[in-house]
């Protein structure tokens, strides 16, 4: 096939910050999303230092050789592999001599066998420098220049498909006018028609995508979007993990929009349930629940935690612990419950407790169980993916487990303090961001709010 088609794009962006997955973590992600007929994977994480910082610098033979097997394996999976690049932090776009380097890198891809590409202008400061204004009147006019250039020099011919990542890519940056009075309406002019566009939804980390917010985006850039969904994005809080269903997407979206692709969480191992319930999402005809989807994924996944020893990871132990570590504006039914079992616990007097106290230890035990199970894991990447998360987590309930004892063995907050035999000040919950966090709160409406204030 010389000419790719204008398929719908379903699948993963590597695009987060911090530590790249591994290669063989990649070709692992391949294998999945043929699986789960997965057609799209772009290649774009922000610390691969030849994607942002050295994007003038040619990748070297033994760096493009892995890149080649990732193109190849693509092939072999029936997966576009789009390669992405970042030049906005440094760019001078009235430089012709720039454009040579940024078609450098490119065609050094092409030669390798890729045949779609993106270029990304998010998370790049507004303005541009006094020479660049000066030449293209607007950052949208400078950068869709750039794009058109790529796709009619580089991949009109072959038919490669270019996607474009606006500098607001989402609407409150367009609401704040990021990028420049009507950057959007500008590009949606400019931008050659055949190149796809990049959107978050209604914030970066949208809850929510709605039909009419895209109706609306669509005529603005008169085209259609294709969505970057950050749902399961854990780089921006790395005390959580994101192990919830694709959810806050209605099906009638799909209509809207020219593809999904996700931007999970860092951690390779974590991405299971985001994955298969996006499938599943992108599969559905009729109705779609996401958490009957999330419930299925559980079953499916469950065979990977098996361990040495006899008592394995339960179906429950798992949804307990992707229910604590759910979605970044809510908690899943388990966890919900039990932060609501210890808010009760924590403000009323013993002798309302009632069954709540049993069902919060029948908890506790579990979580201190299930950290030792997940110990016992022979994917050892799974453990490594969760362990943090999971001992922070007893170590909270099992404080609480004490205070419980404390309290009903008679315990006065007036004449005596629980105490735990193991929390020394100073050596847990600790550290120079604790002390900044106690310092720095937010009301509900996202206002700072500074102690002192
Ligand atoms: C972003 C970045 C992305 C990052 C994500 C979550 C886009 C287009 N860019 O703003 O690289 O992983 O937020 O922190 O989303």
């Amino acid at each position: 096939m010389d000419k790719a088609d204008r398929s719908f794009l379903k699948g993963v962006i590597e695009g987060f910050y911090g530590r790249p997955w591994s290669q063989q973590q990649r070709l692992e992600l391949l294998g999945l999303m043929q699986e789960l007929e997965l057609n799209t994977y772009l290649y774009c994480p922000k610390d691969d230092l030849k994607h942002r910082a050295l994007w003038r610098e040619l990748y070297t033979g033994d760096e493009l050789q892995g890149l080649c097997a990732l193109i190849e394996s693509c092939r072999t999976h029936d997966i576009e592999f789009l390669y992405g690049i970042a030049p906005g932090l440094t760019i001078r776009y009235s430089d012709d001599s720039e454009m040579e380097l940024l078609q450098a890198r490119f065609r050094q891809l092409l030669d390798a066998g890729c045949r779609s590409l993106a270029i990304l202008f998010d998370d790049i400061p507004g303005e541009m420098a006094k020479a660049d204004s000066a030449a293209f009147g607007s950052l949208a006019k400078a950068q869709c220049e750039i794009a058109n250039a790529i796709y009619s020099e580089l991949l009109a011919k072959s038919g490669g498909r270019l996607v474009f990542c606006p500098t607001p890519y989402c609407q409150r940056m367009a609401d704040n006018q990021h990028g420049g009075t009507n950057y959007l309406n500008e590009v949606g002019r400019c931008l050659d028609s055949d190149i796809d566009l990049f959107w978050t939804g209604p914030e970066i980390i949208s809850r929510e995508i709605s039909i009419e917010s895209v109706s609306e985006l669509r005529e603005t850039i008169q085209r259609k979007p294709v969505i970057w969904d950050n749902l399961h994005a854990n780089d921006y809080d790395m005390t959580r993990v994101f192990l919830g269903p694709y959810s806050g997407r209605s099906l009638e979206l799909r209509e809207e929009v020219g593809g999904f692709l996700i931007n999970p969480n860092c951690e390779f191992e974590a991405n299971y349930v985001a994955l298969k319930t996006l499938a599943d999402y992108l599969r559905a005809s009729g109705s779609w629940n996401s958490r009957n989807a999330y419930e299925e994924a559980l079953a499916a996944w469950l065979p990977r935690f098996s361990g040495v020893g006899e008592d394995g990871v339960t179906l429950d132990d798992l949804t307990l612990m992707c229910d604590a570590y759910y979605l970044p504006h809510e908690n899943g039914e388990l966890a919900e419950q039990l932060y609501q079992d210890v808010h009760f616990i924590v403000t009323q007097p013993t002798d309302g407790w009632g069954d709540r106290q049993g069902r919060l230890r029948k908890r506790i035990r579990q979580v201190v169980e299930l950290a030792r199970k997940l110990t016992e894991v022979h994917r050892r990447e799974l453990f490594y993916a969760f362990n943090r998360q999971v001992w922070e987590l007893r170590e909270e309930l099992e404080m609480i487990e004490q205070y419980m004892d404390w309290k009903l063995a008679g315990g006065d907050p007036a004449t005596q303090l629980c105490r735990s035999e193991n929390y020394l000040p100073g050596t847990y919950r600790g550290g120079l961001v604790k002390r900044l966090q106690q310092l720095i709160s937010f009301r509900g409406d996202g206002a700072l709010v500074l102690a002192g204030e």
